[in-house]
């Protein structure tokens, strides 16, 4: 399925321009990855997903800045906001909005194999990018990488593997995501963040992403010593007045 979107993709930034028609105006947000290293207790990214290609529809009312602002006030160090339409319904516009309204930092989540991508991120309101391992061959993942921070904008790089633990060590991420779903089979296992963690410094935060459904999910990760998790689906379909329990 990775390939599916990859290739779409392609075709989608070749369209993009050079250079975003519009400009940033808003200044960076606090840094995630300081957050990480210096809180000591377990981190929320909350993320706005409005459909999956595992999962369809996730939920189709929700309005992006409201929950966006419900996911800050109930304690998340940062929202995620999928901003690919094709398979996630996400719009950068989606983006946009959230990074107006919200003092905490937002996060691009998308497939990114251009510098296009990152200059749109940016001035579209982004602080952090998402960074794929698999979606990328090592020189491109460094390019992207260095062109992300000359930018300002901090780097999760997502791993699902030992192979690709290896490559995103090399680029010196800021933030590591560990991706308990796999890209191409969709299947999901926590036991990915259990194993790689074992081979992680700590001097490195990180964040376990998807299958997070139960308090005990989230312990047993926290166990395994990562800083945050990053959790889109279970959270897009709790009410408004449940969030500020579950985060
Ligand atoms: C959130 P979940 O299972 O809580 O909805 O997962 C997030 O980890 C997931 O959306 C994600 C993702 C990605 C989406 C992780 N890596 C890469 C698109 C591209």
């Amino acid at each position: 399925f990775l390939e599916e979107i990859l290739r779409v993709k392609e075709q989608e930034v070749t369209a993009l321009p050079d250079r975003p028609t519009f400009e940033r105006n808003i200044t960076l947000k606090p840094s995630l990855r300081k957050r990480l290293l210096e809180s000591d207790h377990l981190q929320i990214v909350a993320e706005f997903k409005r459909a999956s290609p595992s999962k369809g529809i996730i939920v189709d009312t929700l309005l992006p800045v409201e929950r966006a602002k419900r996911y800050e006030d109930a304690g998340a160090a940062a929202v995620s906001v999928l901003t690919d339409q094709t398979f996630f319904r996400g719009s950068l516009q989606d983006l946009r909005e959230i990074a107006e309204s919200v003092q905490i930092p937002v996060l691009r989540k998308d497939f990114i194999i251009s510098e296009k991508q990152l200059r749109e991120a940016h001035a579209a309101g982004a602080d952090i990018v998402l960074l794929i391992v698999a979606a990328l061959s090592s020189e491109r993942l460094a390019e992207l990488r260095h062109f992300a921070a000359e930018l300002g904008l901090e780097t999760l790089i997502e791993i699902h593997n030992e192979r690709e633990l290896e490559t995103a060590l090399a680029v010196e991420p800021d933030i590591l995501g560990i991706n308990n779903r796999n890209l191409h089979t969709f299947e999901v296992s926590l036991q990915t963040t259990e194993q790689l963690m074992t081979q992680i410094p700590s001097s490195i935060p990180v964040l376990s992403e998807s299958g997070m459904a139960t308090p005990d999910d989230a312990q047993r990760v926290a166990i395994a010593g990562v800083s945050g998790l990053l959790i889109g689906e279970t959270l897009m379909r709790q009410g408004d007045d449940q969030l500020p329990g579950v985060l």
